[in-house]
């Protein structure tokens, strides 16, 4: 069996991105947007093809992601945010109510809205996913938006795909 294996490239250059991001745990989440920032811009987005959009907590970033694809502005919208199980006591809610949320927008839309919601045991761990020592959830976030955003492009035939052609997906090894 071959079977046809279609993966997005990691070229940002022509997309255009929204960045929600929660204020909550700002030292956190600002270093996970610093992270998002990083990917687009050395996978080739330009300066002008990113908005932030920032909110009070994770909570909110549903709803403000959904508006951000209802807009038809942008490629992809990247939910950034911090929810610590040790430091709050409805962690399940917020943490849960915020995946969920940013699920149903995308599939209401078919924007991929992107999951940089860094969810922990402890506050150690958090810091240890917002690369103030080494990994940066927020540029993986980033990369796996690029990813999405170039497969739907090929799934959708492109920009060169000619109008009531039948979409042919070519074939990535
Ligand atoms: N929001 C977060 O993003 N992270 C948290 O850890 C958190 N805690 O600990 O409560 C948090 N709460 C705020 C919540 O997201 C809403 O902003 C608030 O409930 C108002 O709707």
């Amino acid at each position: 069996m071959q079977p046809k294996v279609h993966q997005g490239i990691l070229n940002a250059a022509g997309f255009r991105f929204a960045i929600v991001a929660s204020r909550w745990n700002d030292f956190l989440t600002s270093k996970l947007v610093e992270g998002a920032l990083d990917a687009l811009e050395r996978l080739g987005a330009s300066e002008d093809a990113v908005e932030i959009f920032k909110v009070p907590g994770s909570y909110e970033l549903p709803l403000t992601a959904l508006k951000a694809a209802q807009s038809g502005r942008f490629d992809a919208v990247i939910g950034i945010g911090t929810v610590i199980r040790g430091e709050t006591a409805h962690f399940d809610f917020v943490a849960g109510e915020a995946a969920k949320g940013l699920a149903h927008a995308s599939m209401q839309t078919g924007v991929p809205i992107l999951f940089g919601v860094v969810t922990t045991e402890t506050l150690e761990q958090a810091i240890n996913r917002s690369g103030v020592k080494s990994g940066n959830k927020g540029f993986e976030v980033a990369m796996a938006a690029i990813e999405v955003v170039n497969l739907h492009r090929e799934m959708d035939g492109g920009e060169k795909q000619p109008k009531g052609k039948e979409k042919v997906f070519p074939h990535v090894v």
